[in-house]
């Protein structure tokens, strides 16, 4: 058989198998109350983070996350598991408003579209989702329980207006949140965010910082996340103190971990942006600061911060009093200060700080040491000594002195800010808030979903308003009591239908709940969730966020949404590059389909090594994994791939060469280890050894009984080409729902073990002995090594252990 025949019946088949999956909804998942639930069923919830359905379809980076996800879950129904295994559409967004603006097609209609693509793409893979839970996050049925998820936030006081300083984008007219910015621009487009205080809204993700933390450490997530939300919550703990300001009659706060460095301050730093700034610098140094100023407000908190390698300042002319020695201690203006993080100032203290040391070089201040390493030192006045002390005891006394003096207190802080949660763009859900001349209050549910009103330019006002604020016929309205009131303009941003979907896909059609209590129960956690890495803190940090304030609510059962994560890899191009469309290195899965068969696709993108590494593509290896299926279908079809070939034969297991009989089921066992751990690298490999071994070992007369097992396991893997030897095999039904093989634990044992022979501990020499041989038999056996004898002769055996498979240990 050629390859283009090949082609041709694979084609035939893709195609035949997934018109069938698709009209016997064989991948439905089945809720309690359904007539078809079997409540004995374990369930599994497998998760894809849903798409963005950008314009350019599908490349082949993808599938990786995709097609493991579908292993498993196709796995898991052989298991007899009620798999939940979902797809829908992140459909709100830039991309598509950016296409709007250029075309003046309506976002919905090119997103539309692009759905459609993305739909029949990840058909071809064969991936098993239920498309009858199929969401986008942009219908009304969708974006109406959005809305009414921020009422409840509202109703708590979770949500709030705020002027606070925020991230403009100028170049896109919109506001954007910390985790879309990416040194100082935006992570879209690239350009520069710049500081500007707006009416926002924002959601108090802070008063969650504690158990957003808390509960991290009994996930079963890749540390590095973990590690990534604990560093971006940055919860510190130390003390809040005061100092005067000379000849004021206000205080400055700091927020310091170190107070045991209290003797050590030169001098205090305020961020630009610090109320008292203006306040108390001195009229000679007021223009200098305005300057100073408005340098900052271009600057983003990164460069300032973390990134900032050549700190800057102005003194403002006024000092402070120090709050124990009453010593007078300069007071500057510095950018490395952030005014979002503690107070917006510090007291600094070069000598144990490199940035206070970095600036306090630069502008000659002083640096006055007050540890030696261990022991506190020079630090000692009539109303305090702490000399001697360590840091932690220090740290200790001087809170505790500061408590009792009223000058501070002990204090936690949180690097996490609220969360901006207002965008002044179009495409996106409508804030469902109304203002009144002397209130803001929430839009009545029943309202609910509140659409989006057409508008003629899709472009943002760049005043700060979004287009749909010039509606003037969907902005005025009134209160449900008839006082005129404005509807707010702003829309949600990206994250917010994210921040819940997993829900969504529990119940995707009901009208009165964002999902029924018993779905809710019933599924409970996304039991398995695929993602790029690229998610760390943003979307995964904002649904947990949710879940959590839903769980308080009474309104969900678990507190965590995502039991498990795991984080695919990228695939880069041949040459290590990302693939990206300026570049012109996207590889198309449509064209690989074409060329060497969905099937060939999937194990290809599965053998290309572990799943979470980032890995290049190389198209010159897909013939690897294509004469790997090739040389089954050629080894037990018929060249007009309508019946099996005559070399499939009928022989049961007793039959079978010993040697194979234990190779496969060792195989079903591993295949099956390495499923559950997403080795399906390893698996794909185990695969392709038990073929050729078989092939050889049968002399090319494949048993039927051997082809069936094989068939089932190749399953997950290759299902378009498994379910059609399945049928010529002569059963009548889809194997999706056949049951995984199982292994018979006696082939699983080694024949031979290795054992370690000790004399008083030390190893004297090694053995092979046969797996099932007696304790007794293996101790008399290494008593009467010659090795052993030579350290054991002449000398009282005091005891003898064995350990199983592993050592014998003798003590003379
Ligand atoms: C005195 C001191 C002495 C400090 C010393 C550190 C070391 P983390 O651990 O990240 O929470 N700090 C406080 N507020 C700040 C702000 N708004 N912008 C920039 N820096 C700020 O850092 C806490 C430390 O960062 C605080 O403790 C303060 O400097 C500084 F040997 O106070 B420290």
């Amino acid at each position: 058989m050629e390859k283009k025949e090949i082609l041709a019946q694979w084609h035939s088949l893709e195609k035949k198998w997934q018109n069938y999956w698709s009209e016997e909804k064989s991948f439905r998942a089945t809720n309690p109350g359904d007539p078809d639930h079997d409540p004995q069923q374990k369930k599994f919830y497998c998760l894809d983070m849903f798409p963005y359905p950008s314009g350019q379809g599908l490349h082949v980076g993808h599938p990786l996350g995709y097609i493991a996800s579908d292993i498993i879950s196709r796995y898991k129904r052989m298991k007899n598991c009620n798999v939940l295994h979902p797809m829908g559409w992140d459909a709100f967004g830039l991309p598509a408003e950016q296409y709007a603006i250029q075309k003046g097609v309506h976002p919905s209609i090119s997103t539309q579209e692009n759905i459609q693509t993305f739909k029949r793409q990840l058909n071809s893979m064969g991936i098993s989702y239920d498309w009858e839970r199929e969401i986008n996050s942009s219908s009304p049925e969708y974006l109406h329980w959005t809305q009414w998820i921020f009422l409840k936030l509202f109703e708590n006081d979770l949500a709030y207006e705020d002027n606070a300083d925020v991230n403009w984008c100028p170049e896109l007219g919109t506001v954007l949140a910390n985790d879309e910015i990416i040194d100082g621009k935006s992570e879209r487009g690239g350009f520069p965010v710049i500081k500007k205080p707006m009416r926002q809204w924002m959601l108090k993700i802070t008063a969650y910082a504690e158990k957003l933390l808390a509960d991290l450490d009994d996930l079963d997530w890749p540390e590095s996340t973990k590690e990534h939300q604990r560093n971006w919550i940055g919860k510190s703990v130390g003390a809040e103190l005061s100092f005067q300001i000379k000849g004021h009659d206000e205080k400055i706060n700091v927020f310091t971990t170190r107070a045991d460095t209290l003797f050590g301050v030169s001098f205090l730093a305020l961020a630009p942006e610090h109320p008292l700034l203006d306040e108390l610098s001195t009229p000679e140094k007021k223009k200098e600061i305005e300057t100073y100023k408005k340098l900052s407000a271009a600057k983003s908190d990164l460069q300032r911060g973390d990134l900032n390698k050549n700190k800057s300042g102005v003194f403002t002319g006024a000092t402070a009093l120090h709050p124990i020695t009453g010593k007078e201690i300069p007071i500057w203006c510095a950018d490395y200060v952030l005014m979002g993080y503690g107070s917006g100032a510090i007291m600094a203290v070069p000598a144990h700080d490199e940035r206070d040391l970095e600036f306090a070089e630069k502008y000659s201040l002083e640096v006055l040491s007050v540890n030696d390493g261990e022991k506190i030192i020079n630090s000692e006045h009539a109303t305090l000594n702490i000399n001697g002390q360590n840091i932690s005891q220090a740290q200790k006394s001087v809170i505790t002195f500061l408590e009792n003096e009223k000058l501070g207190n002990a204090k936690t802080t949180y690097r996490l800010r609220d969360w901006i949660f207002s965008r002044q763009r179009y495409w996106g859900e409508a804030i469902p808030i109304l203002h009144t001349e002397n209130s803001t209050e929430k839009v009545a549910e029943s309202e609910l979903p509140l659409t989006l009103p057409e508008v003629k330019s899709y472009l943002p006002t760049g005043s700060g308003e979004s287009p749909i604020a010039a509606v003037e016929s969907w902005i005025q309205t009134t209160t449900t009591d008839g006082t005129p009131a404005k509807r707010e303009s702003n829309t949600m941003p990206g994250s917010a239908a994210s921040s819940w979907y997993f829900l969504r896909y529990m119940d995707p059609k009901n009208k009165t709940r964002f999902c029924s209590v018993e779905a809710e129960k019933y599924w409970g956690q996304v039991d398995l969730y695929i993602g790029g890495a690229e998610h760390a803190v943003g979307h995964l940090l904002y649904s947990r966020f949710w879940q959590k304030f839903l769980f308080d609510q009474g309104l969900v059962s678990h507190k965590e949404p995502f039991k498990k994560l795991i984080h695919q890899g990228m695939i880069l191009a041949e040459n290590g590059e990302k693939m990206s469309k300026r570049k012109g290195n996207v590889v198309n899965p449509d064209k690989v389909i074409e060329e060497y068969g969905a099937d060939t696709l999937r194990i290809y993108e599965m053998f290309l090594g572990p799943i979470e590494k980032s890995k290049p593509w190389q198209t010159s290896n897909i013939e690897g994994s294509y004469r790997f299926l090739a040389k089954l279908w050629k080894l037990v079809i018929s060249e007009d791939g309508q019946s099996l070939h005559e070399n499939v034969v009928d022989a049961d297991e007793s039959q079978w060469p010993e040697k194979i009989k234990k190779l496969l089921h060792k195989s079903i066992h591993l295949i099956e280890k390495d499923i559950e751990k997403l080795s399906m690298n390893t698996a794909v490999s185990k695969l392709m050894i038990l073929l050729n071994e078989a092939t050889s070992a049968f002399e090319r007369k494949i048993p039927k009984s051997f082809l069936s097992t094989y068939t089932l396991m190749l399953a997950p893997f290759a299902p378009h080409i498994a379910e059609e030897i399945w049928k010529l095999l002569g059963n009548e039904k889809s194997l999706v729902r056949e049951n995984w093989p199982t292994h018979n634990p006696k082939f699983l044992q080694e024949d031979e073990i290795q054992l370690i022979i000790q004399v008083n501990g030390k190893l004297r020499d090694k053995i092979l002995v046969s797996s099932d041989k007696s304790e007794d038999a293996i101790k008399e056996l290494a008593l009467n090594l010659e090795k052993i004898k030579a350290f054991t002769d002449g000398k009282e055996i005091k005891k003898v252990i064995y350990v199983k498979n592993k050592l014998v240990s003798i003590a003379v």
